[in-house]
């Protein structure tokens, strides 16, 4: 084994931080010791480093360079077709007791579990360089942000950690330093070398049959082996940002959270700092970077996946964006849906799984209203119209930096955060539940969370279309019991008392009875963000609803819209025998979590049902 990059020297150490950077030189020689690198590398985060990174897979074939003049600095990889999506059925929480990770979770004893990961391990990055890459969720010694170090034998790994979080040597100061960091392990689990020593031809996408994406809870540790793909494989993201950093939010007193993050403006110019939970693919990047059809109001993004809230010093509930990137769902993007997005993704962008047009850009399924007549498909075979099969896979995503999106809010990397004044949850839903309902009070408002369902999406394996509990859009990313984790809210609420944000409930995705969507979406959604914001200025009118608040006839502002009467009707109709057999599946929902629910969450059943009468 050969180090191309010796770790970079810190000029001056206390002694506890030299203690801190022997214990990551230890973990980094004992990694490369089990799984036999050729080369280990350390990562400094420059541009350089990102030039370089780009031209080995290039070099190696395994990305695209697209058309300089029409996305210049950009890439297209494709996948291998088995490695398209986070694979829920292989992601464990490995606390040391089962009903710590509770029935939500995969669990598997930590102690079996790192034996079988060793295994897996032995030899894995054989043939193949080993990257360390350190890096900061949050800007770099922020009061919220969190340290990581991921080991990868991936460099399309290392080119979009370098996208999505601050990589390099600040964050390997702070380690050095002394802060907490969290172990990430990462392997594509397809060595080059075998055990008799034979040298085998590298593939475009390396990936294993056999994939495990494991968390240790209580080591703060990681290690994730067979999959090269998005939050499978980007260990800053879903498994530290949301599984391992909600264990240590329940621990600290905060919270970890599926969401995005904007600040919208009012005609006077107050601003309303909003942040909104929906499960994978069901909007947050469109609502992130909406653009206004209303005169006067505007949203800035902050961040559009992932949100960190801990309460600040004047009792409020402050929140970060923890990425540096978007990792956004590609189909359906388009200048007339989410021009920010397009306009974001002018270059320097991976693209991944999208489909090649015959000069040299990307397309996918939605970006304009006619597909090309012919394209080069995410799988790399030949595409027309009319074949029947999307020449973009469902799941193609964008990977790029957050500050080319032209909609980012100036304090975006604000150390401190911004102040929240609203909660929104929502999710996919054909039926029942309205555009947008105002939830009492925090209770109210935790219940509705614990209880969202949305219909399943292609950002994991399994049947798109499936409607399931999805609550806190964290079904796939709490790591710890649910029903502990809905506790912490209510607990996380009574320290905020009468200074909590206001939560509301939105679904942009209500279907009339001929199947089409009732609420034209994307930057008319501006008109519930309206509503919502003067709610929270104590003046929009409401009314009662046995769900909650809804807007008082003539509230929610449709001026220049085609909502007609009757669709206004449907999209706020409450049926409650529907919601009564809701009701009764809640029930059932919260008995899979036996006497770990809490009580005020049963007693806001109990009221609902009293409600629908
Ligand atoms: P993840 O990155 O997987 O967490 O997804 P996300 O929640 O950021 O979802 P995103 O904004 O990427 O939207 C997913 C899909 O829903 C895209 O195809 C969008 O075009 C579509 N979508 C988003 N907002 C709306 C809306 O208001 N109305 C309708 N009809 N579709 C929407
Ligand atoms: C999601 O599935 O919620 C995503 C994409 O944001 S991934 O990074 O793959 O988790
Ligand atoms: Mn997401």
């Amino acid at each position: 084994m050969t180090i191309i990059h010796e770790r970079p020297r810190a000029e001056t150490t206390t002694s506890q931080g030299d203690d801190a950077a022997g214990a990551l030189r230890a973990w980094v020689d004992q990694v490369a010791a089990l799984t036999q690198p050729d080369h280990v590398v350390w990562c400094d985060g420059t541009d350089r480093e990102r030039h370089e990174i780009t031209q080995t897979l290039l070099d190696e074939g395994k990305l695209i360079r697209l058309n300089g003049e029409y996305r210049p600095g950009s890439y297209l990889a494709r996948s291998d077709p088995a490695d398209v999506a986070r694979v829920e059925s292989r992601t464990f929480i490995c606390s040391k007791r089962r009903e710590d990770a509770g029935p939500t979770n995969n669990w598997v004893e930590p102690g079996e579990m790192k034996r079988e990961l060793i295994e897996h391990f032995d030899g894995a990055m054989r043939g193949r360089t080993m990257y360390v890459v350190p890096f900061s969720m949050g800007p770099v010694g922020g009061r919220l942000s969190k340290l990581g170090v991921e080991l990868t034998d991936s460099a399309y790994v290392v080119l979009n950690m370098h996208i999505m979080t601050r990589v390099g040597s600040a964050a390997l100061a702070q380690i050095d330093a002394g802060d907490d960091w969290v172990k990430a392990l990462h392997s594509v689990g397809a060595p080059l070398i075998d055990e008799a020593g034979v040298r085998h031809d590298d593939v475009l996408w390396p990936s294993s049959p056999d994939k495990y994406i494991s968390h240790f809870p209580e080591d703060r540790e990681i290690w994730s082996f067979g999959s090269g793909y998005g939050g499978n494989a980007l260990l800053g993201k879903k498994s530290f940002a949301l599984r391992i950093a909600s264990v240590i939010a329940r621990d600290e007193g905060w919270l970890a959270e599926h969401m995005l993050l904007i600040k919208l403006t009012n005609p006077v110019g107050r601003t309303f700092h909003i942040a909104a939970a929906f499960p994978s693919a069901c909007g947050k990047t469109n609502l992130a970077m909406l653009r206004s059809t209303l005169p006067g109001w505007s949203v800035e993004t902050l961040g559009d996946d992932i949100a960190w809230l801990r309460q600040g010093e004047d009792g409020r509930l402050w929140a970060i964006n923890p990425e540096a990137g978007f990792f956004g769902v590609a189909p359906g993007t388009a200048a007339a849906t989410n021009p920010n997005a397009m306009e974001t993704i002018w270059g320097n962008t991976v693209f991944t799984n999208a489909a090649l047009t015959d000069d040299g850009d990307i397309w996918w399924e939605g970006m304009t209203k006619h597909a090309p007549e012919h394209l080069t498909d995410w799988t790399g075979a030949s595409w027309k119209p009319g074949l029947g099969r999307p020449a973009a896979h469902p799941n193609a995503r964008f990977t790029v930096a957050a500050a080319q999106c032209p909609s980012i809010a100036d304090d975006w990397e604000a150390h401190d955060g911004v102040p929240l004044d609203a909660i929104v949850f929502g999710g996919r839903r054909a039926s029942n539940v309205p555009l947008v309902v105002e939830a009492r009070d925090w209770e109210h408002g935790v219940f509705i969370g614990a209880t969202v369902a949305s219909e399943q999406t292609a950002a994991a394996e399994g049947a798109v279309g499936e409607l399931r509990r999805d609550p806190f859009a964290m079904l796939p990313f709490c790591g710890y019991n649910m029903a502990d984790y809905w506790g912490h809210w209510l607990a996380v609420g009574e320290r905020l008392g009468d200074r909590a944000p206001a939560v509301f409930n939105v679904n942009w995705f209500r279907k009339g009875e001929d199947g089409r969507f009732l609420w034209p979406g994307f930057g008319e959604n501006i008109r519930v963000l309206k509503w919502i914001a003067e709610r929270l200025e104590g003046e929009g009118a409401a009314s009662e609803s046995p769900l909650g608040l809804v807007p008082a006839a003539g509230a929610l502002d449709l001026d220049g819209t085609d909502v007609t009467d009757s669709d206004l009707d449907a999209l706020f109709a409450v049926d409650p025998a529907a919601w009564n057999a809701e009701a009764d599946l809640t029930e059932q929902y919260f008995a899979t979590f036996g006497d770990r629910v809490p009580a005020p969450l049963r007693r806001q059943l109990a009221q609902l049902r009293r409600r629908l009468g």
